[in-house]
């Protein structure tokens, strides 16, 4: 499972504040500390409450990259915040996300293949989030022939299904395990898959259990990635046991400190 770290987001007071303060030392200690509990990517989000997000984004990827060289997940809908984060981006990037509207694919797409950065896909286009999972894995194929015109390798695209809070979209979380299942049979290979796992425990009680439950789900339906909190040491306990039980990892005695990447 890839690990996406969820924390440098502006949707964070925290971060929010850092980022107006330009209070480097805040976001050093949460790219350090994810990057010690074992993430493989830091998600970079500048929020929604940014006044000026290109100066922000070139901020964070610049303070974020004095203490680590962790690859970065970068989180905008925004083109020109997008490639002013890429420009500045040491390691291959991810970018976050296009979705199967036509316009903003190719834009995405397009510098995807310029900076040779993967890409996530999201399952919506202009319609909005669709209901069901053939409507899902529907504007996925059609991200995934998109990406293959512009020379992108399906290795280096992640559809995401989009999970949506569990108390306002019940239905939502058996809609995605089913895309997760469906997308795996698209082709061989398949494309790669990836949730923003905490949108599901949105404004819930029992938010950690609802994530961790929901999270083994999604990894027995082939879950290749997920955005979540690493710093969540259960989560990341789960996310260990339940690829050991698909047979991912070779069981030893000490599994849990075996797997912990660090
Ligand atoms: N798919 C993709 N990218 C994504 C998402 C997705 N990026 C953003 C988001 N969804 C994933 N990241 C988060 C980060 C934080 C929270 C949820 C998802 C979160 N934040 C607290 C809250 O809203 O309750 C903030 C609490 C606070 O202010 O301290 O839950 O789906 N591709």
């Amino acid at each position: 499972m890839i690990i996406i770290g969820e924390k440098i987001n502006g949707m964070y007071k925290v971060v929010a504040k850092a980022i107006q303060a330009k209070d480097k030392s805040a976001i050093q200690k949460l790219a350090e500390e994810q990057v010690f509990a074992s993430a493989d990517y830091l998600d970079v989000n500048t929020g929604p409450a940014s006044a000026n997000p290109v100066e922000a984004m070139e901020w964070l990827v610049d303070t974020i990259q004095e203490v680590t060289d962790t690859p970065l997940c970068l989180d905008t809908t925004k083109p020109e915040v997008m490639e002013a984060g890429l420009k500045k981006c040491k390691c291959k990037a991810m970018i976050n996300s296009t979705t199967g509207q036509e316009e903003k694919l190719n834009a995405f797409l397009a510098l995807a293949a310029k900076y040779g950065a993967a890409i996530i896909g999201l399952a919506m286009d202009e319609k909005g989030i669709p209901q069901d999972a053939a409507a899902r894995a529907e504007i996925a194929l059609r991200i995934v022939t998109a990406a293959m015109e512009k020379g992108i390798s399906l290795d280096d695209l992640y559809i995401d299904p989009l999970i949506l809070p569990v108390n306002v979209a019940q239905p939502t979380a058996g809609h995605v395990l089913e895309t997760l299942r469906q997308l795996k049979v698209l082709s061989d290979p398949p494309p790669k898959t990836v949730l923003g796992l905490s949108n599901i425990s949105q404004g819930t009680e029992e938010r950690e259990l609802i994530n961790r439950t929901y999270l083994v789900m999604a990894q027995g339906c082939g879950l290749d990635a997920a955005i979540l909190d690493p710093l969540d040491s259960q989560l990341i306990d789960a996310l260990i046991t339940a690829d050991l039980l698909l047979n991912k990892n070779i069981y030893c005695d000490s599994f849990l400190k075996a797997y912990r990447k660090k």
